[in-house]
């Protein structure tokens, strides 16, 4: 119980860090102080309000399940057991990044820990996590895969594409969809037909469950059955888990997208928030005690600020490695020759 609500901690922290720190990247902030925290490039999509679905989904899978993520994916890398301090150099266009500083936020890879990836492209993960699965089922080591992904992402072809190989071949995946009622700057019931996500994946013969994406406890429960369901080869398994971003699209967006959501909406999630909640229940149940969930926090933070420290600190990487790790079947050092691409080949 302690370890989830660490979690969800860290992954508050980390966010929290990554917006702090995107907002004095232009210069002196408000008061005229200029962060130490230096310069972090590119975009972040934050996953602050949604901890406890990456957490409870994690909590039920082993070292080497295998999870494909989203552009909003800090959140699923540390749930899935990633490490603060190469993710946040790999934020920073460091060396000593996950991705060896050359893909940021969006393009983190960590095999080693199952990831197959954040995501730049919206749905992009729904079909690695569907071909990950094929490869578990027919490697036969009881491994399962999970796609995360949203709300916008139900409305591209290639989720139903997926679901519809998923059932056919009873592929041991699992469906995570994160309706945060977004999808960028609109209402997604804007753009979305039909009145459930869920829903969609019922004439597949997929089973669907709604729930409440800010209770840990639910989302591990569901992802709990899921799991179970998947590993003794019954196939996939859709849980829509609903929830709310309380920072909007990405990091930085009021300074063009105006103001698309009321602060009564935020504020009506805002009460709602996953680890509050869940530290109350902690509290109440004799888990813990606010002290306890204090000191938590606490050492969260001070994790997430010993990996900004030491990303400030690291070098980007060398010249030198300009288009190792770009091209397939590099040499370190050696610039390839690029052929332009025909028809034919
Ligand atoms: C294929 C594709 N289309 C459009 C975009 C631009 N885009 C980036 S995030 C996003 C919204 C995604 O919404 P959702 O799937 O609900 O995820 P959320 O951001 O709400 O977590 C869009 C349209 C993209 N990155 N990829
Ligand atoms: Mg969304």
């Amino acid at each position: 119980m302690l370890e989830l609500y660490r979690l969800m901690a860290r992954i508050r922290e980390f966010e929290e860090a990554c917006r702090r720190i995107q907002r004095t990247r232009t210069g002196p902030g408000p008061d005229g102080s200029v962060s130490s925290a230096g310069h972090m490039p590119g975009f972040v999509h934050l996953y602050l309000g949604e901890e406890a679905i990456a957490v409870g989904v994690c909590a039920v899978l082993r070292p080497d399940d295998l999870v494909a993520s989203t552009h909003r994916g800090h959140g699923h890398l540390i749930a899935k057991g990633g490490d603060v301090e190469p993710m946040m150099a790999e934020l920073y266009g460091r060396a000593a990044g996950y991705s060896k500083g050359k893909g940021g936020s969006m393009h983190i890879f960590v095999p080693e820990i199952g990831m197959l990836g954040t995501n730049g492209i919206v749905a992009a993960g729904i079909p690695h996590a569907v071909g990950a699965a094929l490869s578990c089922k027919l490697l036969g080591l009881g491994r399962v895969a999970v796609a995360f992904f949203g709300d916008g992402a139900c409305n591209q072809g290639v989720f139903f594409e997926s679901m519809n190989l998923a059932a056919l071949w009873a592929l041991p995946v699992i469906f995570v969809l994160e309706n945060n009622l977004y999808s960028e700057w609109t209402e997604s019931q804007r753009l979305t037909a039909g009145n459930s996500l869920a829903g969609r994946a019922l004439p597949f013969g997929i089973p669907a469950v709604v729930v409440d994406g800010n209770d840990v406890l639910a989302v591990r429960d569901a992802a709990w059955e899921a799991v179970a369901r998947a590993r003794c080869g019954q196939g996939p398994t859709l849980i829509e888990a609903r929830t709310y971003y309380y920072g909007g699209h990405f990091e930085g967006e009021e300074f063009f997208a105006g103001h698309y959501r009321s602060e009564a909406d935020v504020a009506s999630w805002r009460v709602r928030d996953p680890i509050v909640r869940f530290g109350r229940t902690l509290v109440d149940t004799g888990e813990t005690s606010d002290s306890g969930l204090e000191l938590i926090r606490r050492e969260e933070a001070e994790r997430v600020a010993r990996a900004v420290d030491s990303a400030v600190a690291a070098d980007p990487p060398a010249i030198s490695e300009l288009t190792t790790d770009v091209f397939a079947d590099t040499e370190p050092g050696t610039h390839p020759t690029v052929t332009p691409v025909t028809a034919t080949s």
